[in-house]
């Protein structure tokens, strides 16, 4: 573990990127604004159908202003080391080009890959940024809000009754797209699985079969604490606190403290209450200060571009980086 460790307790700074259909709403939806802190999070404050959700925002998420060397290039001038994707949100889809077996719910046609046709967007964001030189690693949702049987499965579609979940499936649909994502993709260096709660933790998962073989697959990964109930426990390599630092630290595991730069992890039209460059370098030294990482997170909108009060945030911590911090 100690070796594995290594490049990450030297790192101190990475960069998470949020990115999905989500980003494509943009905390509204149909004219309707959700105010709630986590854009990401639409479908279920919505409480919006799969159909309505997939056919309107499928059509938004045009890749217009997508440049996935751009942003390898901007996250590297920030002297981040490491970056963490989402490979597929709580939202259900697949920024990666899965071949899992997949019935959407009833009503949805399509299949639950966002990538266009003869695209892996994964793929290309991943290349660009391990061009750079930059740790890649994937986060990977545990809830699901799309996949008839998951432990969701209905809470959005309660008119799809006349499937019964069986969980045991969808058990075999994660394992699976894991495998994928640990072995199509070249080093992984991070699983930053997200996340379970006290009713379903780690083996209601299907953990012992995963974790088993991710380690062969990829004897490097560090795998991040969330497929345990809790921010702070010490199963995995990485406690995970979200939006605090903890005031003493965590003493006995490595840990990472993710923040956002507003308040939303997905990109929201209207979330502007944007941290200030004193205020974020603060909680990154604070952090790293403790003994923590620091990831800090970007929400790029629909159309693919970062926005632009994190790309000025992110050349500000860039600047400061290369005057005080160890190249
Ligand atoms: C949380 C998720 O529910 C949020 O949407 C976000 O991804 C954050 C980093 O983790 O648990």
């Amino acid at each position: 573990q100690e070796k594995r460790l290594a490049w990450f307790q030297d790192a101190r700074f990475g960069v998470f990127i949020h990115w999905g259909l989500y980003s494509a709403a943009g905390g509204v939806f149909k004219g309707e604004t959700y105010p709630q802190h986590y854009a990401e999070w639409i479908q279920t404050w919505g409480k919006i159908p799969s159909k309505q959700y997939t056919e309107h925002l499928k059509p938004k998420f045009t890749l217009g202003e997508f440049d996935p060397k751009e942003w390898a290039q901007l996250v590297k001038k920030s002297g981040a080391k490491y970056m963490i994707l989402t490979s597929r949100h709580h939202e259900g889809f697949s920024l990666f080009n899965s071949n899992q077996p997949f019935a959407l719910h009833n009503d949805v046609t399509g299949t639950a890959n966002l990538s266009p046709a003869g695209r892996d967007l994964y793929r290309e964001i991943m290349d660009a940024f391990q061009q750079e030189g930059l740790k890649t690693g994937a986060y990977y949702s545990l809830l699901d809000w799309q996949h008839p049987d998951s432990y969701e499965a209905f809470q959005l579609n309660p008119n799809s009754t006349d499937h019964v979940p069986d969980h045991e499936r969808y058990k075999d649909y994660m394992y699976g797209q894991i495998k994928e994502l640990a072995n199509n993709y070249g080093q992984l260096d991070v699983l930053w699985a997200d996340f379970s709660n006290k009713e379903h933790e780690g083996e209601s998962w299907g953990t012992k079969r995963i974790l088993t073989d991710l380690i062969k697959w990829q004897p490097n990964i560090l795998i991040n604490n969330r497929f345990w109930n809790g921010l702070e426990n010490k199963n995995g390599d990485i406690g995970t606190p979200e939006k605090y630092v903890p005031p003493t630290g965590i003493s006995g595991t490595n840990w990472e403290v993710n923040y956002t730069m507003n308040e939303s992890y997905g990109y929201s039209t209207h979330d502007q209450n944007w941290k200030s460059f004193p205020q974020i370098m603060r909680l990154l030294v604070e952090t790293v200060s403790k003994g923590g990482n620091f990831l800090l997170n970007v929400g790029p909108d629909g159309n693919g571009k970062i926005p632009e009060q994190a790309v000025e945030i992110l050349e500000r911590v860039g600047k400061w980086m290369s005057v005080n911090g160890e190249s």
